[in-house]
C-alpha cells in the first residue's frame, strides 16, 4: 500500500542513481582508457579490501537486465554517468565510438522501458592522461570538459533531455586534491590545491553548459551538489563561527558563484593567500543559468571550533547517542528539510531534485533469500516525507533519486559499504531486490 502521507504530485520523477566506475567494470573493454580510478584503486592500500573497479556490478555486459530490474521496480528515471575514458581514451581528440555505442544503447533500452534518462557527465572519474598535465589543477582542463561533453551530447541529444554537468565538485576538490583519500590521491595541507581544483571545476561546468544549450536546445540542464546542514555544537560564539566557515566550506564555496557569482566573503578573507588568480569574466561563465540543482544529500554536520583543524579551524563531531548508517553517518532527515528550503530561499534554483540520497547498512542475505533492511526502508521513508514537507511548504522539487540502484563501489571503502536497493551478490553478480526497493517500487506504482 502507498503511505498516503508520501503522496506527491503525479509529474513527480521517482528515481534511482549510479556512476560509471562504480558499477560498469569491464575496465579494458572496448578501448576504454584508463581514468584516475583505476589507478588510485590499483595502488596498494588506498581501498578497502585493496578493492577495484575492474568488474564492480559488471553492468557494462549486464546493463539489459538492469534495465529491467528497474523497470519490474518501477523507475521512472535513472541517473547515470558516462565514462570519460570510454568516449575519449586519452581525455581529448580520437573518440572512441564504442564507448559512445554503449551510452546509446543503454538510452535506447531505457526509453523502451518508459524510463527518463538522466546523464552526468563528470561523476569522478577522469582520464589518467589529463591528470598527467595536472588534472583539475590545471586551466585547460575546462575546455577538455567543454569538448568532451560536446562530443556526448552530439550523440545522445536527440534522445537525452536531462543533463548533469559535474557530480559534487565538493567531493573531487577536496578529497582528491586536499586530503587526498579520494583519487588522484594528491595532498594539501592548505586549502590552495583544492580551490584551484573547484575553480577550474566551476568553469568547466559554466563552459559545458553552454555547448551543451547549443547541441540540445531543448535540454534541461543542471549540477549535482552535496549539500549539508550545519549545526553548532553549543551556541557559543566560536563554535557559531565554526559553523558558519564550515558551511562556507562545504555548501556556499559551491552555490554562491553557481547562484550569485562569486565566492562568498567571509570565505575569500579567511583564504585570502590561498585563492587561485581569477580571471575577471570567470564568475560571469561560472553562474551561467541553470534549469535546475541536483542536491546530493546523506548526512547533516555538527561543528565545533578547532583551531588546529586544516582548512577551516572547524570539526564535525558526533552526536552522542544519534542513530547512524555504516558510514558513521547521523542520520538527519530534518535536514534534507533545512537544506531544501535554504536552498529554496537564498539561491531560487528554478527546480530541485534530490539527486542522491540514501543510506548504507550491513544487509545480509537472509535464509529465505531476502534483504530485509528495514532500516534503509525507515530512512527513505523519512527523508522522502521531509521531501515531501519541503514541497508542501513551496519548494519547487521536480523529483528524488535514490542512492543507489544497486549496491556498488563505494570509492575507498570499496565493496565494504551497500547503498543498493539491490543487493548484489559479487561472486555471481546476482541482484536480489532487497525489502527497500519493493517498498521504493510501491511508493512510485
Ligand atoms: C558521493 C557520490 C556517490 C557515493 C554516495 C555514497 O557522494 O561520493 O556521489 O558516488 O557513492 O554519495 O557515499
Amino acid at each position: 500500500m502507498t503511505d498516503p502521507t508520501l503522496l506527491f504530485p503525479s509529474g513527480f520523477l521517482w528515481g534511482a542513481a549510479t556512476s560509471a566506475y562504480q558499477i560498469e567494470g569491464a575496465t579494458d573493454s572496448d578501448g576504454r582508457g584508463e581514468s584516475i580510478w583505476d589507478t588510485f584503486a590499483s595502488s596498494a592500500g588506498n581501498i578497502k579490501g585493496d578493492a577495484t573497479g575492474e568488474v564492480a556490478c559488471d553492468h557494462y555486459r549486464r546493463w539489459r537486465d538492469d534495465v529491467a530490474l528497474m523497470k519490474s521496480l518501477n523507475l521512472r528515471a535513472y541517473r547515470f554517468s558516462i565514462s570519460w575514458s570510454r568516449i575519449l581514451p586519452e581525455g581529448r581528440g580520437v573518440v572512441n565510438t564504442r564507448g559512445l555505442d554503449f551510452y546509446s544503447a543503454l538510452v535506447d533500452g531505457l526509453l523502451e522501458a518508459g524510463i527518463t534518462p538522466f546523464v552526468t557527465l563528470y561523476h569522478f572519474d577522469l582520464p589518467q592522461t589529463l591528470e598527467d598535465e595536472g588534472g583539475w589543477l590545471r586551466r585547460g582542463i575546462a575546455d577538455d570538459f567543454t569538448a568532451y561533453a560536446e562530443v556526448v551530447a552530439n550523440r545522445l541529444g536527440d534522445r537525452v533531455k536531462h543533463w548533469i554537468t559535474l557530480n559534487e565538485p565538493w567531493v573531487f576538490c577536496w578529497l582528491g586534491y586536499g586530503t587526498g583519500v579520494h583519487a588522484p590521491g594528491r595532498r594539501d595541507d592548505t586549502p590552495a590545491q583544492p580551490l584551484l581544483a573547484a575553480h577550474h571545476a566551476l568553469l568547466a561546468h559554466g563552459t559545458a553548459v553552454r555547448a551543451l544549450r547549443a547541441a540540445v536546445p531543448d535540454a534541461q540542464i543542471g549540477i549535482s551538489n552535496i549539500l549539508t546542514h550545519v549545526d553548532p555544537v553549543t551556541n557559543r560564539a566560536v563554535d557559531l563561527e565554526a559553523a558558519a566557515r564550515y558551511d562556507g566550506f562545504y555548501n556556499r564555496w559551491f552555490l554562491d558563484p553557481l547562484f550569485r557569482g562569486h565566492y562568498p566573503h567571509d570565505m575569500t578573507e579567511l583564504w585570502e593567500e590561498h585563492m587561485p588568480d581569477i580571471d575577471p569574466a570567470d564568475m560571469a561563465q561560472i553562474a551561467v543559468p541553470l534549469d535546475f540543482l541536483g542536491i546530493g544529500y546523506y548526512t547533516r554536520a555538527v561543528v565545533a571550533d578547532n583551531p588546529g583543524a586544516p582548512y577551516h579551524a572547524a570539526q564535525v563531531v558526533q552526536t552522542q547517542g544519534a542513530a547512524t548508517t555504516s558510514m558513521g553517518w547521523e542520520i538527519s532527515p530534518q535536514g534534507l528539510y533545512d537544506v531544501l528550503k535554504r536552498v529554496h530561499h537564498e539561491y531560487a534554483p528554478h527546480a530541485l531534485y534530490v539527486i542522491e540520497n540514501g543510506a548504507a547498512f550491513d544487509d545480509t542475505l537472509s535464509e529465505d533469500g531476502n534483504v530485509h533492511d528495514d532500516a534503509r526502508i525507515a530512512f527513505l521513508r523519512e527523508h522522502i516525507g521531509e521531501a515531501k514537507h519541503a514541497l508542501n511548504d513551496g519548494v519547487p522539487l521536480n523529483g528524488y533519486f535514490a542512492w543507489s540502484l544497486l549496491d556498488n563501489f563505494e570509492w575507498t571503502e570499496g565493496f565494504t559499504q551497500r547503498f543498493g536497493l539491490t543487493y548484489v551478490d559479487y561472486t555471481t553478480q546476482r541482484r536480489i531486490a532487497k525489502d527497500s526497493a519493493r517498498w521504493y517500487a510501491q511508493q512510485m506504482g
